[in-house]
């Protein structure tokens, strides 16, 4: 597929705002979506027609449905969804954690994609379209804190494949992209606002930046038809892993 309509969750920073630059830049049709309608509306200015800005909570199926039904063409007829927005919050340790947190990544990064994909998929399977799911290295790599967010990543990479398996013969496409330290404002969503959390984090890392992902993402879009790829794991080079933690007696 070399341009179409391409709908991206969460284009309001991070991944999902370099994905819309990259797509627009290369002639596509780019819906991009958020809660913060300013964000949009500034992409909008700088994409021109191409880039049509869509407010809705991904949680909030009624907002989302009725987002989704005010398309018209060519903003209509998606080929590529990406199912980008997501968020991480805390980083504390299970028996710290407060409740409401879990299920707040639970209703983002579980049900909300889940229910803007189920949504889509009969216009993605008449169009032979593409879905790309944004998971983490923390789908299959467990680190302390990461719980709940890891949960949700790992459910994201089973439904990438098991929706591979259930779309059998009908030339949909879906991947699994699993990026892991990437500088973003996911860090100051996931400490609250902690720009020394932040500094730390990304300081001398050389993290993968958001321009980093549109590629991976448009590289996986833009490959011949017949050609799949089910999962990619992503690391800046200065990430690897580190050994198992035993508790002794
Ligand atoms: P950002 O915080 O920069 O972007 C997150 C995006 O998700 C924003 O556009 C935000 O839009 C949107 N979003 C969050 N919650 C909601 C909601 N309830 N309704 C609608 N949109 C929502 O983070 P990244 O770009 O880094 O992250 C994008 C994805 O990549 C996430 O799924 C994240 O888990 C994943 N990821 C990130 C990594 C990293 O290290 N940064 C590594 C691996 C994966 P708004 O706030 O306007 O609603
Ligand atoms: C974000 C990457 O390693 O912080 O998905 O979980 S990590």
């Amino acid at each position: 597929m070399t341009t179409g309509t391409i709908l991206i969750t969460g284009a309001t920073s991070g991944f999902g705002q370099a994905t819309a630059r990259l797509f627009a830049k290369n002639g596509w049709n780019v819906i991009g979506t958020g809660r913060r309608q300013e964000r949009l509306d500034e992409l909008g200015a700088e994409l021109g027609s191409c880039f049509l800005g869509l407010v809705f909570d991904i949680t909030d199926e009624k907002a989302m449905k009725e987002a989704l039904g005010s398309l018209t063409p060519p903003f209509s007829e998606i080929d590529v969804l990406v199912n980008n927005a997501g968020l991480a919050l805390g980083t504390a340790s299970a028996p710290e954690t407060k409740l409401s947190d879990w299920k707040t990544m639970i209703d983002t990064n579980v049900t909300g994609l889940v229910t803007i994909t189920g949504a889509l998929l009969p216009a993605l399977i008449e169009r032979k379209g593409m879905i790309v799911n944004i998971s983490s290295i923390a789908a299959s790599w467990p680190y302390p804190g990461g719980n709940v967010y890891g949960g949700t990543k790992a459910f994201l990479r089973q439904f990438s494949l098991g929706l591979r398996s259930d779309l059998h013969g009908k030339g949909v496409r879906v991947t699994s992209i699993e990026p892991g330290l990437c500088e973003s404002e996911f860090t100051l969503v996931r400490t609250g606002g902690d720009k020394a959390a932040y500094d730390a984090l990304y300081g001398g890392a050389n993290a993968i930046q958001p321009e980093d992902i549109a590629n991976t993402v448009y590289w996986v879009a833009t490959q011949p038809r017949h050609i799949n790829i089910n999962s990619l794991e992503v690391m800046p080079v200065s990430q690897s892993w580190a050994g198992w933690q035993i508790a002794r007696s």
